[in-house]
């Protein structure tokens, strides 16, 4: 909340005033926003998030961020996102806005988040307890290559596996929820930082997914789409090759074993830094407006495949 007490993109916010400007939304929507509760975590706080539609049978799109709880730009601006779809007046936003079924879920790691305003504003695992330290990165905990590349089988890594897949309750109750609306998510989009690129599968292999073509072609036209507003330059690639070897993320699941055909992960704002997980709450809406930007064209592209 801002100083006037009403919810803003001029700072960043803690989990509870998130929470409470969701159910707000529900009661200021009822007929087009409804909560969804993707189950709980292991301190027993609830994964709470939205479905946000205009109208019956559309195609779904699924928004994830906040996995990684340092990355305070993800729930930002995704939830600056969600307030758009909701109240923008420009006639594109709104026709997209109206044309799917969306899934959003800020905050898929809320310990971790919470932990990062109280204790280490660089945390960034679950809060789950390991031998010898505490949490498993819920980026390379999903049931696909797990523990395969780029993750760890040390418990005090910042990229620790887990002790199994899905051993953590936050990525297997959001891993259900997914499930249970297989045949619906068109488009999975998870929001990370920093880097300032736009990834697509696989992430276990460089060996180019089915449509990798397609994918490159897509996350062409939306980092183009992101530029034009303020020149911000993202790099468009599969994860292996872009950025890293790293299996047993959320998009490389969603795509491998959901057949979502169109999965992207943005590293968000900045492109480099010594502190890049700690970006100036005044980039806030500068994100949130070309990020928007480059989502609806991605959408528009995705819709022709
Ligand atoms: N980067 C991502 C990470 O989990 C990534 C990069 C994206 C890996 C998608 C695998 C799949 O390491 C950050 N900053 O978290
Ligand atoms: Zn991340």
């Amino acid at each position: 909340k801002s100083r006037s007490g009403v919810y803003d993109w001029n700072s960043y916010h803690t989990l509870e005033e998130n929470y409470e400007w969701l159910r707000t939304l529900v009661e200021q929507y009822p007929d087009k926003v409804e909560l969804i509760v993707a189950g709980s975590t292991y301190e027993g706080r609830e994964i709470l998030g939205v479905k946000v539609s205009f109208k019956p049978d559309n195609k779904g799109v699924f928004l994830e961020t906040g996995i990684h709880a340092r990355e305070w730009i993800g729930p930002a601006t995704v939830t600056y996102i969600l307030n758009q779809l909701l109240t923008s007046e420009d006639p594109a936003i709104r026709a997209t806005a109206e044309k799917f079924d969306w899934y959003i879920i800020p905050h898929a790691n809320p310990d971790g988040y919470a932990y990062t305003h109280t204790r280490d504003r660089l945390w960034r695992k679950t809060r789950s307890r390991s031998l010898f330290c505490y949490g498993a990165d819920p980026n390379r905990n999903w049931d696909f290559y797990w523990n395969y590349v780029g993750a760890s089988s040390f418990g005090c890594s910042e990229t620790y596996a887990g002790s199994s897949a899905f051993s953590e309750i936050e990525t297997k109750s959001l891993s259900d929820y997914i499930k249970s609306l297989d045949g619906r998510i068109h488009t999975y989009i998870a929001f990370h930082s920093y880097s300032q690129i736009l990834l697509f599968p696989y992430g276990h292999t460089k060996d180019h997914a089915p449509n990798h073509d397609d994918l490159q072609q897509i996350g062409d036209a939306a980092a183009a789409a992101l530029a034009k507003r303020y020149g911000t330059k993202y790099k468009v690639g599969n994860i292996y090759e872009a950025i890293y070897p790293a299996s047993g993320a959320s998009v490389d699941w969603v795509y491998g074993t959901r057949d979502i055909k169109v999965a992207f992960t943005y590293e968000l704002r900045p492109a480099s830094s010594s502190n890049g997980f700690v970006l100036p709450a005044n980039q806030i809406i500068p994100t949130g407006l070309e990020t928007l930007d480059s989502l609806m064209a991605l959408l528009g592209e995705a819709e022709k495949l």
